[in-house]
């Protein structure tokens, strides 16, 4: 996308993004155990109690190339550009309530704004809760959690299915409400399953009575501003989780997989390894004391192009011990000229 860019920052350097690019900030999740200051009233930011491990708090901040206009409509907090909308949002799950109903509600609203906002793409969801393991009402909170959306989907017209589904993650927060951030395009993005994985929406019964509905990666954007989002990336093939107990061995296969979504998204025009595209990651352990096992792992596999962040966090499935997410593409907003030169 032209007026897309990704960075990921410790508290000084937003600062200094922040006055780099007044008005463009799209927004900002702010990941650590303790909330972090808000260093701006301008841009959306939302906070997951999320303990990273090599820092206190990092900072993932959306950059528009051109100034973006802010709304704040049914509780979520947007802004947009020409070509994308951000948005972010808490939603609450009150005591009483099941977490299908919670998602369920949450995927309607954000259904709506998109639908009202004529942004009606669906290119990338981030979702955080806790206790994404546990058991409630006889069904996991992650499964839940799927039924939720998966109805969601059906209630507004949108099929599951590769035209529909878009590129997401699921992780255990500490504590909180369902926290959600999303991308969404004026046009619709490609998107992208992996042949070594069953696609999600399409996964049997025993993950659930209602299956994901995410994608594997969607390419979006065109020519040097393509960018691709990879979804949440694990030791799956097939549909079967591999490598169980085993960390190294489950971030060589999650490394695989995204190698493999790479090479698909190759096939669909999108080329990883050209200009100035780097690979912005974001791992997820399980437990804290494989960081540096896996940050070797990740660094030999993809070297100097990507950059990544380290978090602590429960996977979407209690025998994954890690989860990689990830975007591609150029690191810069295209700056874009103010004036045409006389
Ligand atoms: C989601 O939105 C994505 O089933 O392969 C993360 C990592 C997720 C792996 C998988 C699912 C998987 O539900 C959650």
């Amino acid at each position: 996308m032209a007026s897309l860019a990704l960075s990921y920052l410790n508290p000084g350097e937003l600062a200094a993004h922040i006055a780099h690019y007044p008005g463009q900030v799209l927004g900002i999740a702010g990941f650590g155990r303790k909330p972090p200051a808000a260093p701006t009233a301008d841009s959306p930011l939302i906070w997951v109690d999320m303990p990273v491990l090599d820092a206190d708090t990092v900072f993932e901040v959306w950059t528009s190339g051109t100034p973006v206009v802010r709304a704040s409509e049914a509780g979520i907090e947007s802004t947009r550009n020409a070509e994308v909308l951000y948005g972010c949002f808490e939603a609450p799950q009150p005591p009483g309530e099941s977490i299908e109903s919670a998602t369920f509600r949450a995927y309607t609203k954000i259904f709506d704004c998109l639908n009202s906002a004529g942004y009606p793409h669906l290119w990338r969801v981030w979702h955080y809760f806790p206790h994404i393991n546990t058991t409630e009402n006889g069904l996991e909170r992650y499964h839940g959690f799927n039924v939720g959306r998966h109805d969601a989907f059906v209630a507004k017209g949108r099929m599951i299915g590769e035209q529909n589904a878009p590129a997401a993650c699921a992780l255990g927060s500490r504590s909180g409400p369902i926290v959600i951030y999303f991308l969404a395009g004026r046009q619709a993005g490609i998107p992208i399953e992996n042949p070594r994985q069953t696609s999600a929406y399409h996964y049997p019964e025993q993950y659930g009575p209602r299956s994901p509905a995410f994608a594997r990666a969607m390419l979006v954007g065109a020519g040097r501003d393509q960018k691709l989002f990879i979804s949440g990336t694990a030791s799956i093939v097939g549909h079967a989780t591999r490598h169980t107990g085993d960390v190294a061995e489950q971030t060589r296969e999650t490394l695989a997989n995204i190698r493999a979504l790479l090479t698909q998204a190759k096939s669909a025009g999108f080329d990883a390894f050209t200009q100035d595209h780097r690979l912005f990651l974001k791992v997820y352990l399980h437990q804290p004391d494989s960081l540096s096992l896996v940050r070797a792992q990740v660094a030999a596999e993809f070297g100097a192009m990507q950059q990544a962040v380290y978090l602590q966090a429960d996977v979407c499935r209690a025998d994954l011990l890690l989860e990689i997410e990830g975007v591609c593409g150029s690191p810069n907003p295209s700056p874009v000229p103010l004036k045409a030169s006389t």
